[in-house]
């Protein structure tokens, strides 16, 4: 690999002041991929992440811990975790079918984890590692694959990377571990006297020049990440990392976003698995995955408690109303299969999001939305539409806005629902829907008796 460039004369402001670019903004809807050896176990006991398994197996060995025993039960006492490298097979893999489907999903970009905790690289780490899917399991690069057949197929969906700073268990990453991360070793759950083996490292002197730093630029410069999606924010070199992902971002033209989990440079927050009630000025995300409890694939839950097509619709209305971005994890099996039942949440989400998109991306809150969080009315304005998002069919059929909003006959209302909508276009107020405002209070009601 090239030596590291070290100043490219961006100064601190420079760096500090950067900002989530227009594109990011406007995009408002991405797909999370959580996906690596940890999908091949694919479990976890409902209550935790299931691509945490590593972490789980080890921190308390014995049988009163549920990932011990679902280890025991599954796979036997001979089995480790860097056995199951040889089980992600990608078989399955369809990097052409995944970005349709992130698309007809209504999707505007994606993040993929390119190595998780587990330190396993799903891309080309180079000199810094062999603990990745190029030299073993699958002996593919995943990152590469789709990130080409995005960029080929879909060059308008956005392409971002999910990178952890830390590696659980690394011994080189020990010297910078901090109390909760077990930093160091993994002794064998099952002989606690030996240690398992942290396959595919190579000798390095010190993590972050070696390892960590090169790895992030990389998926910069080599694969041309638009959005490094970092996580964890421990020990890091992320200011001499933003001066290569910057320079090299702009002298093509592209704005690229780096968010709070990298350092302290964020250009956003990402809260996970967020519900907030206000809305936020500074610009934010959140992620969570379709499943309630997990990002990675796990096999344990019922299909019917991942987030269906309303669900998925109605919290990216309430994000975006409140200034944030939505990006919706699914997780792949081993094979490299995303589960239908996901696939199909999507596909309704997409839908939906093709009659009504102009009232999600591009838009902005209305800045009093927020007074009624918990209600099932949501404001969304362009400088040519107030939109009207309601989550429920009122029963008597009359759906009352208890506030002064600021439509005015010429405006253009879009009134939806999971059930229906109408698009109402030019002087049309409320869609041609009978419609009143009461003198007094100033509150809308719209017949929508009507609407299916
Ligand atoms: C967290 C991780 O620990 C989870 O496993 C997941 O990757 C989530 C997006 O970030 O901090």
């Amino acid at each position: 690999a090239a030596p590291l460039r070290e100043n490219f004369g961006l100064s601190t402001s420079a760096l500090e002041s950067h900002e989530t670019p227009t594109w990011w903004n406007e995009a408002k809807f991405g797909i999370f991929i959580h996906w690596g050896p940890y999908s091949v176990p694919g479990w976890g006991p409902g209550y935790t992440y299931a691509e945490w398994y590593d972490w789980h197996l080890h921190s308390n060995p014995g049988p009163n811990n549920a990932f011990y025993e679902h280890q025991m039960k599954t796979y036997g006492k001979e089995v480790v975790y860097d056995d199951f490298f040889a089980n992600l097979t990608g078989s399955k893999f369809n990097a052409s079918e995944w970005v349709n489907l992130f698309d007809d999903a209504g999707a505007k970009y994606f993040v993929f984890t390119t190595k998780h905790h587990d330190g396993f690289g799903m891309f080309d780490t180079g000199a810094t590692t062999h603990r990745n899917s190029l030299h073993l399991g699958p002996k593919r690069d995943f990152l590469r694959e789709l990130f080409d057949t995005a960029k080929a197929e879909k060059p308008q969906l956005h392409r971002g990377t999910y990178f952890s700073m830390p590696e659980w268990f690394s011994p080189d990453y020990a010297p910078y571990g901090f109390d909760t991360w077990p930093g160091g070793l993994a002794r064998n759950v099952f002989n606690q006297s030996e240690v398992e083996p942290y396959t595919g490292r190579l000798p390095i002197k010190d993590y972050l020049a070696d390892l960590q730093l090169p790895q992030m630029v990389t998926l910069a410069e080599e694969y041309d990440t638009e959005i490094m999606w970092c996580d964890i924010s421990s020990a890091n070199l992320t200011r001499q990392f933003a001066q290569h992902y910057f320079t090299h971002a702009w002298a093509q033209g592209r704005q690229v976003v780096i968010n709070d989990r990298c350092g302290d440079l964020p250009d956003h927050d990402t809260p996970e698995y967020a519900k907030l009630n206000a809305i936020q000025t500074r610009k934010w995300e959140t992620s969570e995955g379709m499943d309630p409890s997990s990002y990675g694939y796990n096999r344990a839950t019922p299909a019917s408690a991942y987030k269906n097509g309303t669900a998925i619709v109605q919290t990216l209305v309430d994000i975006v109303s409140k200034n944030g971005n939505y990006l919706l994890d699914v997780g792949p099996t081993a094979e490299g299969v995303i589960p239908d039942v996901m696939q199909q949440n999507l596909l309704d989400a997409g839908r939906w999001l093709k009659y009504a998109g102009d009232c999600v991306y591009a838009t902005e809150y209305w800045f009093r939305g927020s007074e009624d969080p918990t209600g099932s009315i949501r404001f969304l304005t362009t400088p040519t539409t107030f939109c009207i998002v309601s989550f429920e069919r009122p029963s008597n059929g009359r759906l009352v806005v208890q506030k002064r909003v600021p439509i005015t006959r010429g405006d253009r209302i879009h009134l939806l629902s999971p059930h229906g909508a109408r698009v109402c276009v030019d002087s049309d107020l409320a869609c041609g829907l009978p419609w009143s405002v009461d003198r007094t209070t100033g509150y809308l009601t719209v017949d929508v008796s009507d609407v299916d």
